[in-house]
């Protein structure tokens, strides 16, 4: 069976009993949200009845079963446990996680076809093929599907590939999405110019990474006007001005950048943008990108239904409340970094680390994201945050520069393994992943993570 075939045979088992109940189970992240919106706006356009959750990956056994049961964005590697918990459900897995064996027969997963379920197509473009399978008009949905892919960091360099290449060809002749090559830079439509330049930070930009008053000086500088009616963003820009500074950026990233990476460095800045056309021109929504924080900030803050009806098309006071999240959202990370701040950051040889302490285990990881490439921390050295998730475990965030990637780092296998070895469990992705490690072993966990990244490097 190929690809479209495979996803035709999950729609009619659906299809077939479109009269009885339907739950959606799918993961709380951006990408689980976008899946879950996904296929609930497909099941209301059949006149399906159905319930919704979107859950940590450690919730599946306490879900309620359904007599029909549509596991999203999760699923793959908890088939055992869905057999077990679930016997008298009839189970759907549409999902883009690696396995080992598959045990259902409605196994919707890339890699059951030979497609690359890490690179080419996420959860939500998985769930936006079955429904695309269930009625050919739901290409509108395309544009969900590239919220969760670049969610999911599927357009890490620059530009989605493979089978999300097919969902922006559907979107743009749908004309729900258009893609353009633009400024890689983070909040298009709702940020100052200046800020944007201010937190472009992988790799970061010598002097300008981290400072305002340097990133509105070298604006002035290339003749670049701040403000229009007000503060101009990024999308306000002109292609001339865009390229002026693309080309600025570029060549203060050389100054820094490591000789093997040189030849990446017009990649890192220009790339391909994604905006959603029917939404208002400066919403946080229109860009795939910052949709995919909003969704990502209800998820983290327990309201991942916010999310989901927002990206249903409900807005309104749900898009008043998911507002609300991102703002919390922003909150604690802006006091989260302050916080590490204070504390300050560690070294080992190959690896620096802090005490994450006070910061809730669903922002950590963020937060070290965003710390990696400001001033005083190693943009080229992986950065680790823990902070504990009950009283005898910690949960442990790794994130790294794409860049490293590049020289064979796999920080997902590096803390898997070491995980395992501490009696934790981990994994990710080669550059932003986590772990749970029993609080004793805090130490010696750090210290391994060191040393296997050293090795790696030798
Ligand atoms: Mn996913």
């Amino acid at each position: 069976m190929d690809f479209y075939e495979l996803a035709t045979a999950c729609a009619d088992a659906i299809k077939e009993h479109r009269n009885e109940e339907y739950a959606i189970v799918s993961h709380m992240d951006a990408d689980g949200i976008s899946s879950c919106a996904i296929l609930s706006t497909a099941l209301d356009r059949m006149g399906v009845e159905h319930t919704y959750q979107c859950i940590k990956l450690n919730e599946i056994a306490s879900v309620s079963p359904a007599e029909n049961m549509l596991f999203a964005d999760l699923g793959s590697g908890q088939q055992d446990l869905i057999r077990e918990t679930f016997p008298s459900s009839r189970i759907t897995i549409i999902d883009h996680h690696q396995f080992e064996t598959s045990l259902f027969e409605h196994h919707f997963n890339p890699f059951c076809t030979g497609h690359d379920g890490g690179k080419e197509i996420s959860g939500s473009g998985m769930a936006y093929f079955l429904s695309r399978a269930l009625d050919p008009r739901n290409t509108d949905l395309s544009a969900l599907a590239i919220v969760g892919a670049v969610g999911d960091m599927q357009s890490l360099w620059g530009r989605l590939e493979g089978l999300n290449r097919v969902i922006v060809e559907d979107g743009r002749r749908a004309g729900v999405l258009s893609a353009d090559p633009d400024l890689l830079l983070y909040g298009r439509f709702t940020r100052p110019i200046f800020k944007s330049l201010q937190y472009f930070s992988d790799p970061p930009i010598p002097g300008i990474s981290g400072s305002e008053s340097n990133a509105i000086a070298l604006l002035s500088q290339l003749g670049i006007t701040l403000r229009g009616d007000d503060w101009r963003t990024p999308s306000d820009l002109t292609l001339a001005e865009k390229q002026v500074l693309g080309t600025e950026i570029i060549q203060r990233i050389l100054h820094e950048l490591p000789p093997e990476f040189v030849a990446l460095a017009p990649s890192l800045v220009f790339g391909e943008a994604y905006t959603l056309v029917c939404e208002d021109r400066y919403s946080p929504l229109r860009d795939a990108s910052e949709f995919s924080t909003c969704l990502n900030a209800s998820g983290r803050h327990g309201c991942p239904e916010v999310g989901v009806e927002v990206a249903k098309g409900n807005r309104g006071v749900y898009y008043d409340k998911l507002m609300q999240l991102l703002a919390r959202h922003r909150r604690r990370l802006a006091r989260g970094i302050e916080l590490v701040h204070a504390r300050g950051i560690e070294r080992l040889d190959h690896v620096q680390y802090f005490d994450g302490t006070g910061i809730s285990d669903t922002l950590v990881g963020t937060i070290a994201g965003l710390l990696l490439g400001t001033p005083g921390c190693d943009p080229y050295t992986p950065l680790i945050g823990f902070t504990p998730s009950d009283d005898r475990t910690v949960k442990v965030s790794v994130r790294c520069s794409k860049l490293l990637v590049r020289r064979n780092l796999n920080m997902g296998c590096i803390v898997r393994v070491v995980s395992r070895k501490y009696g934790g469990t981990g994994g990710g992705h080669a550059f932003a992943c986590g772990a749970f490690v029993p609080l004793e072993h805090i130490t010696p966990f750090l210290a391994d993570v060191s040393s296997e990244i050293g090795k790696a490097r030798a």
